[in-house]
């Protein structure tokens, strides 16, 4: 079939709105229609150029919602008709990692995946002209219709709107499962998050629901602070408005320290910051940020010695097919709140405008409706 698509053409290009190719599904994939894609800083660190894994000619977009139009041979989980979610961390429930309960890391496919391919060691999408054209993150959501293994696709309920659902994608499922999954936040915990972007407030929500009593807010943007309330902060901090050390005025801020921390940013000094500003003893410091290529974190051992840990997670360590279907729940169940995120939306021709709302921080999520 053809499908009207986004094309990455190379680093630093805008995307190329066009028709392509697309094969229909092999054993264990299955054909989807997405109605709905979010555009999030990963598609535009890889269409920057610096993601060292990035890979042109490809179709990006990790965070969609769809209709299942078809499925390959030997799928058992879907049918045609099934409103989908595509995960860009599968669970096969069959691999070591997704039989070891303390990672949701599948690496089923990790491999083709990274590579750009489906499972097979080949694409789905080609050009008019035959040339192959690469997946992304196993998902390709800019594409109005993608193929996606079997495994990266999570059911979701039929009446949960596309437009919005999509988030729960990466942003909404990263922030909240940071705090739920990884973090296991206790009622009444002292939590301080660094960076009130489209993650950091999902963090902040995640520690409304786990019941944390102070949530602290850090942001070099004021402008950030009315929607970071609206999703649970309690207290905000500008670092350029702290006089002195920023961990020292955050550790007497939270008297003595936070239970739990979060780096939101990707930014290795403020992820320092983060660890250290954890409370002595107990205090947990989560990275979510993902760092520029190269860039390492650093602190004095000391800290851990004394009790703080140091972790992060991917896709807020959720396990896709099992709870992305009950994060929509709880949005459909009022919950959790997606709407007021969703700052912008466009037609796919208009995608381009996404990346630049991005690049002016006039966005928190632009959509893209097929
Ligand atoms: P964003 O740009 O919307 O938000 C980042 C926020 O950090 C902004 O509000 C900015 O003002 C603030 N900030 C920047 N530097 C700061 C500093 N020094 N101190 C305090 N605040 C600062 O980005 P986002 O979409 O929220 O993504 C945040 C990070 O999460 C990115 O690095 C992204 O790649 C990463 N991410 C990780 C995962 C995962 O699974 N681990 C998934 C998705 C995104
Ligand atoms: O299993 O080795 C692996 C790769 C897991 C990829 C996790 C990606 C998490 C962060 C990327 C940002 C997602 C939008
Ligand atoms: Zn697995």
């Amino acid at each position: 079939m053809q499908t009207r698509a986004a094309l990455a053409v190379g680093a630093g290009k805008p995307l190329e709105v066009t028709t392509v190719n697309l094969e229909g599904p092999k054993a264990f994939e299955v054909l989807v229609e997405i109605k709905a894609t979010g555009v999030c800083h990963t598609d535009e660190f890889t269409l920057s150029g610096a993601d060292p894994e990035g890979l042109f000619p490809a179709i990006l977009g990790h965070e969609g919602a769809g209709v299942v139009v078809e499925v390959g041979p030997g799928v058992t989980s879907l049918k045609p008709g099934d409103h989908v979610i595509p995960l860009y961390t599968p669970e096969c429930r069959q691999c070591e990692y997704c039989l070891n309960p303390k990672t949701n890391l599948c690496q089923s496919i990790r491999s083709t995946q990274g590579q750009g391919l489906m499972p097979d060691g080949t694409p789905r999408f080609s050009t008019l002209d035959g040339d192959p054209i690469l997946h992304y993150m196993g998902t390709s959501t800019f594409s109005n219709f993608t193929v996606v293994p079997e495994i990266a696709l999570a059911k979701i309920r039929e009446d949960a709107p596309f437009d919005k659902v999509c988030y729960i994608g990466c942003g909404v499922t990263t922030g909240i499962g940071a705090v739920i999954n990884t973090a296991k936040v206790e009622i009444g915990s002292k939590a301080i998050v660094f960076g009130l972007g489209g993650i950091g407030l999902n963090v902040l929500q995640g520690l409304r629901l786990a019941g944390a009593d102070m949530i602290v807010g850090v942001d070099l943007n004021p402008s950030k602070v009315p929607m970071a309330e609206r999703f649970g902060m309690t207290h905000f901090v500008n670092p350029a408005e702290v006089e002195g050390d920023l961990v020292a005025y955050l550790v007497n801020l939270t008297k003595g320290g936070a239970d739990y921390t979060f780096d939101a940013t990707g930014n290795v000094k403020v992820m320092r910051t983060a660890l250290e500003c954890a409370h002595k003893g107990w205090g947990e410091s989560i990275i979510i940020g993902v760092a520029p290529a190269g860039a390492e974190i650093s602190t004095r051992p000391f800290q851990l010695v004394t009790g703080r840990s140091w972790r992060g997670t991917a896709f807020g360590g959720a396990r896709g097919r099992t709870d992305v279907p009950k994060i929509v729940d709880w949005y459909m169940d009022g919950k959790i709140e997606i709407d007021p995120m969703i700052t912008h939306t466009m037609p796919l021709d208009d995608i381009n405008k996404a990346f630049d709302l991005m690049h002016a921080g006039e966005s928190i999520r632009s959509v893209v409706i097929y």
